[in-house]
């Protein structure tokens, strides 16, 4: 090799870990550790949370998350049990769970109270693979949950996943100073959390045609509005039309019987595909956009309450800390990605 190609060479080499070492827009390290993660899902009246829950778990396997724990949002008492057989299905029969607590903060969604979401799979699948978890509400509050895990992790490290309503992430940012941490809600989110991948919203309309918002955001609009106009770190989101462009859950035929999440997609459609909303959000808070995405201009997204069920609107804005996801790589290639993924082993790798 001559003095120049040395130079070169070394040129190269220097860069290309520098390269390695520099955080992605999204926050994630291209090579390094884990990213850390907690899932919020509703697992309940869609079934593309088993999705999120199979991929984030490979991911974890394949040693590119660390999954701190799962919180439940939805209202039903065999959501819980359904997302430890889940767990446990893939060798984590101890990973935490969290259940909303909504109405100990007088959350009553006004056109909803009190009323149970609704599910074809949850407990037929709770009730059919081993797990401990005998109900959701044996569960500890979400929101207190969530406390102790962020005040246990770094500083900026950890990334939060929202995959259902927001009631629990609410109940977070009004939580008060406990025995896990001094700090209050917004504090301990500000000081803990690098990121919120949300999975919701439509951007950047903000609306469908018939007006309605996104389900997600909608659903219990006091809480949307709250966490969303007032979450102190950035947050990204996979919107509506990201998932729905992407379609999986067929191939899970591939994997054995005693998989409860293709029990999950057997008992919501007879194994069949489905849009892949909530295992996006769960893909990129992993990798980040890679190749898959691309970010939005930097802006707001502005949650409005309206009468009970609220809808979203996207403000450009240089200054501001919202970003959303742009489909780059063609919706049914990001697919296969996303279902080797989540059709990938049932056990960790030691
Ligand atoms: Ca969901």
């Amino acid at each position: 090799m001559n003095k120049r190609d040395f130079w070169k060479r070394t040129w190269l080499s220097c860069a290309m870990a520098a390269w390695l070492m520099m955080p992605s827009i999204a926050g994630s390290w291209a090579a390094g550790a884990p990213e850390r993660i907690i899932l919020d899902v509703d697992l309940a009246e869609d079934v593309d949370d088993a999705g999120a829950l199979a991929t984030l778990h490979t991911l974890a396997n394949r040693g590119e998350a660390e999954i701190l724990g799962i919180l439940v949002s939805s209202n039903n008492e065999w959501v819980g049990p359904c997302a430890d057989a889940i767990n446990t299905w893939y060798g984590r029969p101890d990973l935490p769970i969290g259940y909303q607590r909504g109405h100990q903060y007088g959350y009553r969604n006004p056109k909803d109270p009190g009323r149970e979401t609704p599910s074809q799979y949850a407990e037929r699948v709770a009730r059919a693979f081993p797990h401990d978890l005998k109900r959701s509400s044996d569960a500890p509050d979400a929101a207190i949950l969530c406390r102790q895990l962020l005040a246990a992790q770094p500083d900026q490290s950890v990334t939060m996943v929202t995959v259902g309503f927001l009631t629990n992430l609410r109940n977070l940012l009004d939580s008060s100073p406990d025995q896990h941490s001094p700090l209050d809600g917004e504090a301990l989110v500000k000081q803990k959390v690098k990121q919120w991948v949300c999975m919701g919203g439509i951007f950047p309309s903000g609306r469908f045609p018939n007006g309605q918002g996104e389900y997600n955001l909608m659903y219990d609009t006091a809480a949307s509005v709250r966490a969303v106009n007032d979450w102190p770190t950035p947050v990204v989101f996979s919107g509506f039309a990201i998932g729905a462009g992407i379609k999986v859950g067929a191939r899970l035929r591939e994997t054995p019987e005693s998989n409860p999440v293709r029990a999950c997609y057997q008992h919501y459609n007879g194994l069949k595909d489905r849009e892949a909303w909530d295992l996006t959000a769960v893909l990129y808070a992993v990798r980040g956009a890679a190749n898959y995405w691309k970010h939005s201009e930097p802006g707001f997204c502005l949650m409005h309450a309206r009468v009970s069920h609220g809808y979203n609107e996207w403000i450009p804005a240089p200054q501001k800390h919202h970003r959303y996801l742009i489909e780059l790589m063609p919706p049914d290639q990001v697919g296969r990605v996303i279902e080797g993924l989540m059709i990938e082993g049932n056990r960790p790798i030691p």
